[in-house]
């Protein structure tokens, strides 16, 4: 079996990638934010979402893929949205191929990037591509004074048929902030999510596997996690697409996020020597 091949290029905008081609599928994984625009079995259609509007440029966050959100998650006065990570240069320690077919990639976020009066941390992001693709995100404290509040997100977007079809699963009974209702707390009453309108929520001590079934394009994306309690499931929907400039107005047809990480009450405060982790493996199904 032909192992995994790896190689760097300039991507759009000339920024740096990552190419990653195993026996099964190809991924690409830009440096600016160890960010993963592209993954897909061949053959298959991609199990990521990419804008076709998505902005290729140092410091903008690339719309689509999955963004790694770090440090915090979400909105702050007179700061990155979603926080500092994602749009910096990341550095790519190693890879390495298992004896099967898959690569793994380990990339580190660049100490010297963290801003004045952030605690020193390390952040190593592990990606493993082959017929899955797994992520994991470890943040270590290497502050010797300073604790910090830690949240931590992988913002998966994922590609679909049609938002109008498709049913995430595996959220039924689990509370969540709903972000269009004042992040006002609730409880998940349907086994089977499904998208007349915009959806924000972010769920909270939602450990287990979610599913996103796609019965047009006959497929089953399983999203299962390891020490993450938290899942944010958003469709913009029609009136926020069009305030998206990175975005195309009828985008949200084709798209779902399914985010896992630790945010909002999920997450941690990281004394100093401590360390936070958790994975995600996305796998995918015929239906
Ligand atoms: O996915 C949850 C969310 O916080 C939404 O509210 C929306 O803002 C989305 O992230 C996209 O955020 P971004 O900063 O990437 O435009």
């Amino acid at each position: 079996m032909a192992g995994a091949k790896i190689s760097f290029r300039a991507g759009q905008g000339g920024l740096p990638l990552v190419r990653v081609e195993t026996a099964t599928s190809l991924a690409e994984i830009y440096l600016q934010g160890a960010h993963i625009t592209h993954f897909q079995r061949h053959g298959d259609k991609p199990i990521l979402f990419l804008s076709r509007q998505a902005m290729f440029a140092p410091g903008q966050p690339i719309r689509g893929g999955v963004p790694v959100i770090l440090p915090w998650f979400g909105n702050r006065d007179g700061q990155p949205a979603h926080g500092f990570a994602r749009t910096i240069p990341w550095e790519l320690l190693d890879v390495g191929f298992s004896d099967g077919d898959s690569a793994r990639l380990r990339f580190r976020f660049p100490e010297s990037a963290i801003p004045q009066g952030w605690a020193k941390f390390v952040a190593e992001f592990e990606v493993i591509v082959g017929m899955e693709l797994e992520m994991n995100l470890k943040v270590t404290n290497v502050d010797d004074s300073m604790a910090f509040p830690l949240e931590s997100c992988l913002h998966t977007y994922f590609g679909v048929s049609d938002i109008s079809q498709i049913e995430v699963n595996g959220l039924q009974g689990v509370n969540y902030l709903d972000a269009l209702d004042g992040f006002s707390n609730k409880t998940e009453q349907c086994a089977s999510i499904k998208f007349t309108g915009e959806v924000d929520r972010v769920y909270q001590n939602s450990p287990h596997t979610v599913e996103i079934v796609d019965r047009q394009w006959n497929r089953s994306i399983e999203v299962s996690k390891q020490d993450s309690l938290s899942t944010v499931v958003w469709n913009p929907w029609i009136e926020k697409s069009k305030r998206l400039t990175d975005y195309g107005d009828d985008e949200y047809l084709r798209m779902v996020c399914v985010e896992s990480g630790n945010v909002k009450q999920n997450q941690v405060v990281l004394a100093p020597g401590k360390s936070a982790e958790f994975g995600v493996a996305i796998d995918c199904f015929e239906l």
